[in-house]
Formats: structure tokens, sequence, C-alpha cells
């Protein structure tokens, strides 16, 4: 039975990844944070399989526990603090998490004996690498031009994680991946902050939803498809680099039709209003991302397209916004 560590259990890939790796009979283990964290409850009747394992990305002896109990064969590090807008009121602690955790997490590996017990090792690398676009589509060799403390911080778990292949031989690979959204997404990212709203317009409890730019335009898939990547990513015999994407790209604007003509309707206009508040100090325009390398060695390919995304996320919010609301 192979058996894998997967940091960042409580997030959406956490738990998206788990589900695919149970299902191809790995004993699952899961690295979870904080003395009495919230989410536990919620990973244990999500993914009843998983042992959950204690352990900080900041706390280099966790970490080693963590490898010394779960002894896995591969290790997808996913933990890290993933909201953008947030990197820049705490560029300190995303760069600690984000970034300095994936060296902490590397070096466990390494003093685990990774590269001698053939230990594989995942590191969520992001489309936001991109930032400034140097580019269009945006692919492996694309010039990094990171536009937040976030993306900065990616930058630099990714470059370690390619040091650490090349320095010591291990078998580290890094999936640069485009937004992928869900049901499971956190509310504060603007996909599920939009379907959230449009359920709760629908059914009369809300009247109007703020955002910041309308404008910019991202590459989003589904994250049941794009977690599967991951896991074919540490399949190959040899590690690498792989850009996981659509190929499509939509504006907010274009997020906004499709998830209220979900609910029937059209002109949304007086209904959506715009906040400085949600505008980033840089943003990111346009992101497009180029998957050929994965489609062709790794024969990876997204399902979900987005208009049947969205229509997945307003329907469950909708069922979630009846739920909540007693009807
Ligand atoms: P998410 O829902 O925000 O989950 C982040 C996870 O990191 C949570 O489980 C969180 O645990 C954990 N974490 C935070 N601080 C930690 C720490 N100090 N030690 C250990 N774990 C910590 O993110 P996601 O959407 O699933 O994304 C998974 C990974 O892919 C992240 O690294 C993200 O940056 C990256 N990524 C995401 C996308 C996307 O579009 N979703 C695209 C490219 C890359 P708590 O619940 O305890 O906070
Ligand atoms: O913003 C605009 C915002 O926060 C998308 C993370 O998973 O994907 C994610 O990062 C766009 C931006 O995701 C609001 O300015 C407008 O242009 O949903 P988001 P993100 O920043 O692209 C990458 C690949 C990651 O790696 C990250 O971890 O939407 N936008 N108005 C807004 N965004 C938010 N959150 N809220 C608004 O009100």
């Amino acid at each position: 039975m192979p058996r894998a560590l997967i940091t960042g259990i409580t997030g959406q890939d956490g738990l998206y990844l788990a589900e695919l790796l149970l299902g191809e009979g790995y004993e699952v283990f899961g690295l979870l944070r904080g003395q009495n964290n919230p989410k536990r409850p919620l990973v244990e009747t999500t993914v009843p399989g998983v042992r959950l394992l204690t352990g900080d990305l900041a706390d280099l002896s966790s970490l080693l526990r963590a490898l010394q109990e779960a002894q896995p064969d591969e290790v997808y590090n996913l933990g890290a603090i993933s909201f953008v807008a947030y990197s820049w009121e705490n560029a300190r602690v995303t760069s600690e998490i984000t970034g300095l955790g994936v060296l902490n997490m590397l070096e466990a590996v390494r003093l685990h004996g990774g590269r001698e017990r053939g230990v594989r090792f995942y590191q969520a690398s992001s489309s936001e690498m991109f930032g400034k676009v140097q580019e269009v589509p945006q692919r492996e060799s694309t010039l990094l031009w990171p536009r937040s403390p976030y993306g900065v911080a990616k930058v630099y778990g990714h470059h370690m994680t390619i040091n650490y292949r090349e320095s010591y031989g291990m078998h580290a690979s890094s999936g640069i991946l485009f937004n992928h959204e869900s049901p499971r997404r956190g509310p504060e990212f603007v996909t599920r902050k939009v379907s959230t709203a449009v359920a709760r317009v629908a059914l009369g409890l809300q009247d109007r939803l703020v955002l910041g730019n309308l404008d910019a335009q991202r590459d989003w898939g589904f994250a049941g498809d794009y977690v599967d990547a991951m896991w074919r990513m540490l399949q190959q015999d040899v590690a690498d680099d792989y850009v996981v994407a659509t190929g499509r790209t939509h504006s907010i604007r274009d997020l906004l039709d499709a998830a209220f003509a979900h609910v029937g309707i059209d002109d949304w206009s007086g209904l959506v209003h715009q906040d400085p508040a949600f505008m980033r100090p840089a943003e990111v325009d346009l992101l497009v991302g180029d998957a050929t390398k994965a489609r062709t060695v790794l024969g990876w390919e997204p399902r979900v397209g987005f208009d049947e995304l969205v229509a997945m996320m307003v329907e469950h919010d909708l069922a979630e916004q009846r739920a909540l609301a007693g009807r």
C-alpha cells in the first residue's frame, strides 16, 4: 500500500487530493496545524480514512516527526498562506510559510533520507509567479515576474524545489497550477464570493455584491481535475515542472455573467458595486496557461469547463444557503 503525506489537508486541494489518493488505495496522512484546528471535524467527516498528524510548516522538527510517523512514499506540499490580497498586509508571515515553509519541508525530507528512501515530493507552485506576464500564454519557460508578496514567496519555493532536485538528486516536482476552484473554495476568493452572493440574491437574502477589479482575467479550472495532475507528476520516473491550466481565460465580468445567468438574472449592473478596498496594490491582469507539457507527458486533461464549474458552485451555494436559511 503506497503512503502519502499531505500538508494543507484542511484546504480545498488537500481534501480533493486525499479523496483521490484514498481511491487509489493509498494510506494517507494529513498535517494539521494549531492546537485546536477548527477544520479538524471537516477533514474527519469528508475524508475519514486520513490519519491526522500535527505539525507546522514553520517548525522543522514537527515536519521531521510527521515524516517519521507517516513514512511516506510521496509528500504533497500544499500548505501555504494562499490568499494574495492578505499577503500585502502580512508579507512577513506569508514569506515565512509560503516561502520558507517549502525550504523546511524539503529539508525535512532530505534529513529524513528522502533520496535514499525514494520519497517523491510535490510543490504547489502557482501561476501568480507569472504576475506581470512576459508571454501569453504562460508556459514552464516563461520569465517569472511576481506582483505580490505571495507571488514572490511562491517563486522562492519553486526555485528551492528545483534546487533540491538539482543539488541532492531528490525526486522533487513543481506544479505551476493556474486558478482552480470548486464548492470547497474558501469564501475569500472571488469565484466563491460571487457564487455565494448570487445564490443569496436569488433567494432574496442579499441585495448587493461588493467587489474590486472586474477586468482581471483568470484561467479558471476545477480543483478536482487539478489534483489529478499533481498525482500524475509524482508517478513519473523523472521529476519535472509542469504548467496545469485550461488554456482559456475569463474576466470577473464573465464570471458575473455566467453566475447570474444561472439563476435567471441577465443584467447584474445594479447588483454589483465596486469598492477600492478590494483593489490590490499591484494587479495580475491576465493569466492564461499553456498546459501542452502536462497533456503530452502526463496525459492530463481538464474535464470541467468554465460554465460547468460556475454552475456547480452556484448550485452548491443555493443548496447551502437554503439550508442555512432553514428553507
Ligand atoms: P487553501 O484552501 O488556502 O489551503 C491552504 C492550506 O495550508 C490549509 O490547509 C492551511 O491550514 C494550510 N496552512 C496554512 N498555514 C500553514 C502552516 N503554517 N503550516 C501548515 N499548514 C498551513 O489553498 P488551496 O486552494 O487548497 O491551495 C493548495 C496549495 O496550492 C497552496 O499552496 C496554494 O498556495 C497553492 N495554489 C493554489 C491555487 C488555487 O487556485 N487554488 C493555484 C496555484 C497554487 P489551516 O486550515 O490550518 O489554515
Ligand atoms: O482573485 C479579482 C482580484 O482572490 C482573482 C489563489 O488561489 O489563484 C488564487 O489567487 C481576481 C484578482 O484569486 C475581488 O483582484 C475582484 O484579479 O480569487 P482571487 P487570485 O488572486 O488569482 C492563484 C493561482 C493562487 O495561487 C492563489 O493562492 O479577482 N477580484 N474583486 C477579487 N478578488 C477577491 N478575492 N475578492 C474580490 O472582491
